[in-house]
């Protein structure tokens, strides 16, 4: 088991003013941030990010959006992390979200969720290096 993940936090939660409060929920959560910077994806990045998904029907919605605005990427780490972010971020779907979670609290809509996080270790480690190199991740060792 990996103790690293990969979060995004989404254009709409940067336009909305949330930046600050989901860095927080981070914190909160126990993670320590190895790396974080506020970029804006081009089209192209967002749908090499997304490339699984192109067959399902919302790609061009999904990387439109993703490529619209600012976003903050961040490497996460912390004891089980894959499982961890994603709880303490909630369903895809706000609606479906738990009390408490990022998604419930901050998401606009099912597209626009306002959080990203990798679904698997495998995945967290490709997504860390789709924007970060090694040298960017800060050693707690
Ligand atoms: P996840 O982000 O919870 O892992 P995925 O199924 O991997 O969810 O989908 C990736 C992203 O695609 C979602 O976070 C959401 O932004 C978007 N998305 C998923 N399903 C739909 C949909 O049915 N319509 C529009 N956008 C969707
Ligand atoms: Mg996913």
């Amino acid at each position: 088991m990996t103790n690293r993940t990969f979060a995004i936090i989404k254009p709409d939660a940067i336009k909305n003013g949330n930046t600050g409060k989901v860095y927080d929920r981070i914190l909160q959560a126990d993670f320590k941030i190895l790396s974080a910077k506020l970029m804006k994806m081009t089209l192209k990045q967002a749908e090499g990010f997304y490339g699984v998904h192109r067959e399902r029907p919302f790609f061009g919605e999904l990387t439109t959006f993703m490529s619209s605005g600012a976003c903050m990427v961040l490497a996460l780490e912390k004891e089980n992390a894959v499982a961890e972010w994603r709880e303490t971020i909630g369903a895809t779907n706000p609606k479906d979200a738990e009390d408490g979670t990022i998604r419930k609290d901050f998401a606009t809509s099912l597209g626009e969720n306002a959080v990203h996080g990798s679904d698997s270790d495998e995945n967290a480690e490709k997504e860390i290096a789709f924007f970060f190199s090694e040298s960017e991740l800060i050693s707690n060792k």
